[in-house]
């Protein structure tokens, strides 16, 4: 499947940099939530769900992490590595997380406010629901 990357404008030279991003300018969806999840361990794994609405920039800030993308036919998978550079996850794709470096830090620009009902959980159900086979039925 087609990963659409953003690449974000580094301001600053031999003191560091900055990004900044604006919502509508630089990525294509309103911000209406910022989490990051940090801590975390070699091992770790995180998503294994989809969303029926939601839409995301991922941005690893810090360290290196692995995003496997799902849309129901194919899969992708790509490395975040740099910390000005967003990996945008439309609706109704299926993410996993994995392979983090010590001290990565995984940014997420959301669409939306957290909301459970958004989430699709199960594998078949998330399949089911691409494929066009109705609502998501919960089970
Ligand atoms: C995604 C990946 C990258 C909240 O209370 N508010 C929130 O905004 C979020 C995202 C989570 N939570 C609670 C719900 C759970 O009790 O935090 C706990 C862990 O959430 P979740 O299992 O969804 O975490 P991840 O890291 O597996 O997935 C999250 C996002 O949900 C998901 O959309 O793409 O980060």
């Amino acid at each position: 499947m087609n990963v659409i990357r953003y690449s974000f404008k580094p301001h600053g030279c031999n003191q560091g940099k900055l990004v900044a991003i604006e919502e509508l300018k630089d990525i294509p969806f309103p911000i209406r939530r910022v989490y990051y999840t940090y801590d975390l361990k070699p091992e770790d794994t995180r998503g294994h769900h989809a969303h029926k609405t939601l839409q995301q920039i991922l941005i690893c800030i810090n360290g290196r992490c692995r995003l496997k993308l799902d849309n129901g036919k194919e899969v992708t998978t790509v490395m975040l590595d740099k910390p000005n550079e967003g990996i945008y996850i439309p609706n109704t794709v299926w993410r996993e997380i994995d392979d983090f470096s010590p001290g990565a830090v995984l940014l997420i620009l959301a669409s939306e406010l957290y909301d459970e009902a958004d989430y699709i959980r199960d594998y078949s159900e998330f399949l089911r629901f691409v494929n066009g086979n109705g609502e998501s039925d919960g089970q």
